[in-house]
């Protein structure tokens, strides 16, 4: 990693800025100064990468809301990852789950990359 990764805002029951600081182990496949990609533990394709900015954000939404540009950021990253993984070009889905509802578990905005695999629709 080229520098230790800090959040400006960390949240102390966050279980993304534990990782962030250090406190969680997670496999690191890439770093920016504003972003942190990790391989996700349970993974359900053969690339699975989590994509979280620095700053704790909620959600999707509530990112978006705060930081329009991070945001955009954050979604170039995901295509980066994409890339780096190999499954840019036969295709791969980014997925914010939002609210406990639709499935989301940890309330520190973060994308799903997954590829390797054809993806059915509607979505599970
Ligand atoms: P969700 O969209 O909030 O459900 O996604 C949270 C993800 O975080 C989920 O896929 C977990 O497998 C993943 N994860 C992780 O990668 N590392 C961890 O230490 C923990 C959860 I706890």
């Amino acid at each position: 990693m080229a520098e230790e990764a800090t959040t400006a805002n960390p949240v102390s029951d966050c279980l993304f800025c534990k990782i962030l600081a250090g406190e969680v182990p997670a496999t690191v496949v890439r770093e920016t100064d504003r972003t942190l990609a990790f391989r996700d533990i349970n993974p359900q394709a053969p690339t699975h990468v989590l994509v979280i900015p620095k700053e704790h954000h909620p959600n999707a939404a509530a990112l978006a809301a705060a930081d329009p540009e991070l945001t955009a950021y954050l979604l170039r990253e995901c295509g980066e990852v994409a890339r780096a993984e190999g499954v840019a070009d036969s295709g791969y889905r980014i997925v914010f789950n939002t609210g406990s509802g639709a499935g989301q578990t940890v309330f520190h905005v973060h994308a799903h990359v997954l590829g390797g695999r054809g993806f059915g629709w509607p979505p599970g």
